[in-house]
């Protein structure tokens, strides 16, 4: 039987059939990722194919379908394994504060650097609108200037004040969309602003100043009734980025992408070649300061910092 995996607590996952029915379900066998080793081997968006066992409603997983496309990190801990976030995804959207908890412009460009390493069109939900000073007011308009002229679509929302979410709404319908961000963003309550049925567990105000607490602690789909899906997960700390050549990191930035046929040198890394057309766009501050620190942060490796 074919399903759709809705949920993930890392052992468990629930699948659900194409006739509408919901499975507890485990995993047999071997299950691989390319060559990477993945701490979990199944994730939510996932299709497989499930045995039913002898109790009611619950049914192991005995093969996966082959994937579109995925969202993966590098573990904290553990270098060498990867976790995927989600799998067959239409988009995925990060949550990003500017205060409380504070989201870094490395972590916005490591997080749009997978996705496009992914394939998989990203943009940003820019929340708790209602606790911006006017001074943030005016940093957040610089990010979305800066992040829509690369091509990002970007949203700027209340979710506790249910402000901008019909924007939001629109953008989801007829799409499976992954919600990612650190922990306390918003990420559930905002889902909950999108569909008041989903009743999503959300922080206290007491949680987020501790960025090691987590509220959503498993991964789980939940369907839209206009049509696609939105993708609850936990919050993330750090974003590990693996499996991206240094050589093909510039065609994770777009408007890097666009200039770099224009370098001197076809095999130019634009870190100190003559002739780069991207150090030049630096220069002339058509490629921004920050988006090009970021590429020279994943460039050396220093790709796990928050
Ligand atoms: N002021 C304000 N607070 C918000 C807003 N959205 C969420 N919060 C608060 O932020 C805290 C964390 O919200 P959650 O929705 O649990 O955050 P999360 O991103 O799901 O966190 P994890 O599940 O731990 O990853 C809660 O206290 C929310 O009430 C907002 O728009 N404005
Ligand atoms: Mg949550
Ligand atoms: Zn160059």
């Amino acid at each position: 039987m074919k399903g759709l995996v809705t949920k993930s607590t890392g052992s468990w996952y629930q699948v659900l059939t194409d006739e509408g029915k919901a499975y507890d379900c485990r995993i047999k066998g071997k299950f691989r990722t390319k060559d990477i080793q993945t701490t979990n081997p199944v994730a939510v968006g996932d299709w497989v194919e499930i045995e039913p066992e002898n109790e009611p409603n619950v049914a192991v997983i005995t093969l996966l379908h082959e994937r579109k496309n995925y969202i993966i990190r590098k573990s904290v801990n553990l270098s060498k394994q990867a976790q995927i976030l989600a799998a067959n995804l239409d988009q995925a959207f990060l949550v990003v504060t500017l205060a409380s908890p504070y989201t870094s412009l490395g972590f916005i460009d490591r997080f749009l650097v997978t996705a496009e390493a992914y394939d998989v069109p990203a943009g940003l939900i820019f929340n708790k609108l209602d606790l911006f000073s006017d001074e943030g007011l005016e940093i957040l308009q610089d990010y979305r200037l800066l992040y829509e002229s690369i091509g990002y679509p970007c949203f700027e929302v209340s979710a506790l004040r249910k402000t901008g979410i019909e924007a939001v709404s629109a953008q989801l319908k007829d799409k499976v969309t992954l919600i990612s961000g650190h922990s306390g963003v918003g990420k559930s309550t905002l889902i909950n602003a999108i569909v008041p049925r989903a009743d999503l567990r959300t922080g206290t105000i007491s949680d987020w100043s501790d960025k090691g607490k987590h509220t959503t602690t498993f991964a789980e789909m939940i369907g839209l009734t206009y049509g696609g899906s939105i993708i609850d997960t936990p919050g993330i700390r750090e974003l590990g980025i693996i499996d991206i050549e240094q050589q093909e990191l510039g065609h994770y930035f777009p408007e890097m992408r666009e200039r770099m046929h224009n370098c001197r040198f076809s095999n130019c890394r634009h870190i100190n070649e003559p002739g780069c057309a991207v150090l030049e766009a630096v220069e002339d501050g058509d490629i921004s300061a920050s988006r090009y620190d970021s590429y020279l942060s994943i460039y050396h490796g220093n790709d796990t910092r928050s």
